[in-house]
């Protein structure tokens, strides 16, 4: 097997403070824990679980469309870019594409220094012909690309409807910050989520095995473990519903009676019923979506939508200044 090479950057990522996020979240009306905090090592092996399940239909119908169109997808996005891909976890998606855009170079960014660098080198092994410049960083909050990245056309890929975990505003904010990075005509290519059936949207988000339920719940394991706090898990429970008026799931953690919580020398009251609001998850029409990419700058090469209309590529692009 060919030596995996690639360059790694630590960009040195702000450490995520766990404790004052929870302490702020915690002094507001509505109690909210950020979602971010869902993907400790537990949190990120019941996320891959949750990828599995019958009823969580976002994954597999999006690498499906990603092997289906993959060739359209090179075909209107043109080959040789350089593809980069904030928040790229395992790089799966991405795999599905080299083949077919032929990336000059993979720029795979994440939070997760000793996952990237995993996930970084197993992919230049399995492609040998591809540069690999890895970028340790919390790419919500900085974008730069690795110094020793090629010069070339920027494609960016933000797939698995992450879009999704930002208010519609915020989304707008976060794709500006992807449009100034791929430059004038740089693209984005991104998975989002579609807007149907309360009953699909819903199933999905309340497993029958329960399984999005741990993920919840595991939060407050987390806070125990970290913060010293003393959650007794047996008196909440999960709670996933669409909010039609907002356009989003809510995941909720549902205190079951009237309680104490013990943290960071704290004390938190709880009334019976009391919820802490642990994620939003926006869906888009591809028309609403698309006023959100044109907000940002963006205009729509293409959408792709899988026969049943449950997901949505967009292959979005910024405008070509003409100045040399
Ligand atoms: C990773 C934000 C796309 O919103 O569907 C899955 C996270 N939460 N089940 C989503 C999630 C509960 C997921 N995103």
């Amino acid at each position: 097997m060919a030596e995996a090479s690639i360059t790694f950057h630590d960009l040195h990522p702000t450490a995520d403070d766990l404790a004052s996020d929870v302490l702020a979240g915690f002094s507001r009306p509505q109690k909210s824990i950020p979602p971010k905090y869902f993907y400790d090592a537990e949190g990120s092996r019941l996320f891959d679980a949750i990828t599995e399940l019958p009823e969580y239909y976002p994954t597999r119908t999006e690498m499906a469309m990603l092997r289906k169109y993959a060739d359209e997808i090179a075909q209107k996005a043109g080959t040789g870019h350089l593809l980069v891909e904030p928040g790229s976890g395992s790089c799966g998606k991405a795999r599905i594409l080299f083949e077919g855009l032929q990336p000059c170079a993979y720029i795979p960014m994440d939070i997760s220094g000793d996952h990237l660098r995993v996930a970084a080198e197993a992919v230049a092994a399995d492609y040998p012909w591809l540069e690999v410049h890895a970028a340790c960083t919390d790419f919500t909050r900085l974008m730069t690309l690795p110094p020793s990245s090629p010069e070339g056309r920027r494609l960016a890929f933000f797939p698995g409807s992450s879009i999704g975990n930002f208010d519609p505003d915020r989304a707008v904010g976060f794709l500006r910050m992807i449009a100034e990075m791929v430059g004038p005509g740089g693209q984005l290519l991104i998975g989002v989520d579609l807007k149907k059936e309360r009953r699909i949207l819903e199933a999905a988000y309340n497993d029958a095995q329960g399984v999005t339920a741990a993920f919840n719940l595991n939060l407050l394991t987390r806070i125990n473990r970290e913060l010293g706090a003393d959650f007794d898990l047996a008196q909440w429970r999960h709670r996933a519903f669409y909010n039609q008026a907002e356009g989003r799931i809510e995941m909720h953690l549902v205190s079951r009676v009237d309680q104490l919580v013990r943290l960071a020398g704290h004390t938190f009251a709880f009334a019976e019923g009391e919820t802490i609001h642990t994620e939003n998850s926006y869906k888009y029409s591809v028309e609403e979506f698309r006023d959100v990419a044109a907000r940002a700058g963006f205009t729509t090469d293409t959408v792709w939508t899988d026969d049943d209309n449950l997901f949505s590529l967009h292959l979005l692009q910024t405008e070509v200044t003409n100045e040399e």
